[in-house]
């Protein structure tokens, strides 16, 4: 990377790293809702989407007041001066008090909020009234070490229940939580703290990972070496580590210690208006640095739960099962807000899915009688490798649907997932939305919807979804473009934290009006949406979005980079992978031991998810004449393929080079 690379767009970018399209598109096996299912889903009338399409406010107006209980109703649905937008406006209402305060009030008050298991094997379980305990006592601890409603508070955690015990807490008091992924470096965090400017920050000693403890609090500590806003830090004791965590006097204390001093103390839910902050999420880019996407709490609340209870057909005896880490936006959405809105029991487990051995998510589903599970296209390929024998070994009977999120899902793991984790016979939602979207914005209701191996089917009722070429013309059915939103929903981001005219460029610029998702689409002859995967210069890997010019930025910080570009390269577990092409500095030496040290570099500087799985030496990129790297032809020699058009490129003898020595490798 140099400074000034414009940001590539092709849709052939996302069409190669997909596979073949078009043979997708000639997928013909049909799976309609059985009449049983149809007769009992919570949305069966196919007529929804004319009513909603006819009046999509006062859908959502309807799904407002039925769903969500508010302090003071709206004046307006919406008001909407694109691309601003304000949902339920002059309402008050409070997240953490529709996540638990309302259960209280009926049977509700005793029924499992949390089933988690740590990875050692633990088991707890939160009825809604130990969580109202529990969210209370952390308020108050918040409130005691002088957290006020506005402030934001970072939250640096694995997959325990204090971590959604923290984020219902900072909502309950009006503070704006900017929950990091568990993975992410030192840098990563104060990144993101400083952005925001945290004011606390919430973390753990440690946590359990393929049978190792991790260490979190030590990261937090290396942070906050540069964060200057940060005054204090609650630390949860996960791992009651022998070892010392050193705790700093007068910033850090134990949370059991802060929950202990809080005793039996209620916390009032703040009023907070429908527009209040909710959180903040880091999510990457086209740039070197992640965008916090800023969510608000009355339309949040709406679009979750609304998609939750109608897009899994939620039935109050429901087990669910979402395996996103909280740290992303699935976990905020679909493991938090949206099914503890709903009254939800959720599942959650702490740790990877090959601990102790391959057969672990299907020993849970069996113990705590999952019904509803929903994950990753990368997740179920690696079950599929690992071998139909694992999941074999459990009665996974109690499951009635499955949900796939996060990249596109090939028709053959979607043909798995359905056959040999649901029995053939669970309808599978493949649901396509992004961090900025807050909702799922389409995917089948699988009462009514038909669904196709592969493809994520239609947009949610009201959800006005075409695509288009690059003139923003919609393209006739079968051909490909890019996928836009026509019309506000009610969880959209509102902006980007501390950068309203980054989020207007960004999303609403490109076709005026509409937002802009950055993913190729096509719609087939019967108007079924095929997603194809990102169009810019941002991977997706494992179901994890990471920003090539966050990896480039990483990698020329090393002192031996020079120059570097990232691309995805198809693979066949995790969607795509890095492959880095790096340039170095005299003096050093291109061999597997610098390559090893650039990519533990890159792990340093981001996390372990972001690490290169190739790192290429070359002594040039291959450069326009305008010196901008051409990530396409380092593509196709990755791929394999037969070079494209190389006549703008400065040197064609670098490319012949580079090819060379990426043949060489892979051999
Ligand atoms: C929820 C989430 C968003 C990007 C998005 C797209 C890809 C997500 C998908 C899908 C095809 C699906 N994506 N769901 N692609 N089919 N069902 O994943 O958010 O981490 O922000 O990623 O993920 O490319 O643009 P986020």
């Amino acid at each position: 990377m140099k400074a000034g690379n414009p940001v590539t767009m092709t849709l052939e970018t996302a069409a190669s790293t997909t596979g073949q399209i078009d043979a997708l598109l000639q997928e013909d096996r049909r799976y309609p809702p059985s009449a049983a299912f149809h007769a009992a889903a919570n949305l069966s009338d196919a007529a929804v989407y004319e009513r909603a399409a006819a009046n999509p406010e006062g859908f959502w107006e309807e799904e407002a007041r039925t769903r969500i209980t508010w302090f003071k109703p709206w004046d307006r649905v919406l008001e909407w001066d694109a691309p601003r937008a304000r949902w339920f406006v002059g309402a008050e209402v409070n997240a953490a008090y529709n996540c638990v305060d309302r259960h209280l009030q009926s049977w509700r008050r005793n029924k499992a909020a949390i089933i988690w298991e740590g990875e050692p094997g633990e088991q707890r379980v939160l009825t809604y009234r130990d969580l109202y305990r529990e969210v209370n006592r952390a308020s108050a601890a918040l409130k005691r070490m002088g957290v006020v409603k506005g402030d934001r508070v970072a939250i640096y955690m694995g997959m325990v229940p204090e971590i959604v015990i923290a984020m219902l807490a900072c909502a309950r008091i009006g503070a704006t939580h900017t929950v990091i992924f568990g993975g992410f470096s030192a840098e990563s965090i104060s990144d993101r703290v400083n952005d925001c400017s945290a004011k606390l920050v919430i973390t753990a000693d440690g946590g359990w990972r393929r049978g190792a403890r991790v260490g979190l609090k030590e990261v937090v500590d290396r942070a906050l070496a540069t964060c200057p806003t940060v005054q204090r830090v609650l630390v949860v004791n996960r791992t009651d580590d022998p070892r010392v965590v050193p705790m700093q006097d007068g910033r850090d204390v134990w949370w059991h210690r802060a929950m202990a001093d809080s005793g039996a103390e209620i916390v009032e839910p703040e009023r907070l208006d429908s527009e209040h902050p909710l959180y903040i999420l880091y999510t990457s880019g086209t740039t070197g640095k992640p965008k916090g996407m800023l969510h608000t709490t009355g339309g949040y609340l709406v679009g979750t739960a609304t998609t939750h209870d109608t897009i899994f057909d939620l039935k109050e005896d429901d087990v669910y099962w979402c395996t996103a880490d909280v740290g992303w936006v699935t976990g905020h959405s679909y493991l938090v807000y949206g099914p503890l809105a709903n009254g939800a029991t959720c599942v959650m487990y702490e740790g990877t899915p090959d601990y102790p051995d391959k057969d672990r998510f299907w020993s849970v589903i069996e113990k705590y009688g999952v019904t509803i599970l929903y994950t990753a296209p990368t997740a179920i390929r690696t079950f599929m490798k690992w071998g139909s024998e694992y999941p074999a070994k459990h009665d996974l009977s109690s499951l009635r649907i499955l949900g796939t999120v996060g990249e596109p899902i090939n028709p053959a793991a979607w043909v798995w997932y359905r056959e040999v984790i649901g029995g053939d016979r669970c309808p599978v939602v493949d649901t396509w939305w992004m961090t900025e979207t807050g909702q799922i914005l389409i995917a089948p209701l699988p009462g009514i919807t038909t669904l196709k191996p592969g493809s994520a089917t239609f947009p949610y009722p009201s959800i006005e979804a075409d695509v288009v070429d690059d003139q923003g013309n919609s393209v006739p059915l079968g051909k490909g473009g890019y996928l836009v939103l026509k019309r506000p929903w009610p969880a959209m981001a509102r902006t980007i934290w501390g950068d309203p005219e980054r989020y207007e460029k960004q999303y609403w610029s490109r076709f005026p009006g509409s937002y802009f998702a950055g993913d190729g689409a096509r719609r087939d002859e019967e108007g079924y949406f095929w997603l194809l995967g990102r169009v810019d210069d941002v991977l997706n890997v494992s179901a994890h979005r990471i920003g090539t010019m966050e990896v480039e930025s990483a990698l020329v910080s090393h002192p031996a980079v020079a120059e570097a570009a990232v691309i995805g390269i198809p693979h066949e577990i995790k969607g795509q992978a890095i492959a880095a092409f790096c340039s170095l500095r005299a003096g050093f030496t291109p061999d597997d031991q610098m390559a090893e040290a650039i990519r533990a570099h890159v792990g340093e500087k981001i996390g372990a998810i972001a690490k290169p799985d190739k790192v290429f030496f070359t002594a040039e990129l291959p450069k326009t004449r305008s010196a901008k790297i051409m990530r396409r032809l380092l593509r196709d020699i990755a791929e394999g393929k037969v070079l494209g058009d190389t006549t703008t490129l400065a040197d064609p003898a670098v490319l012949a080079s580079i090819k060379e020595q990426y043949e060489h490798t892979e051999s």
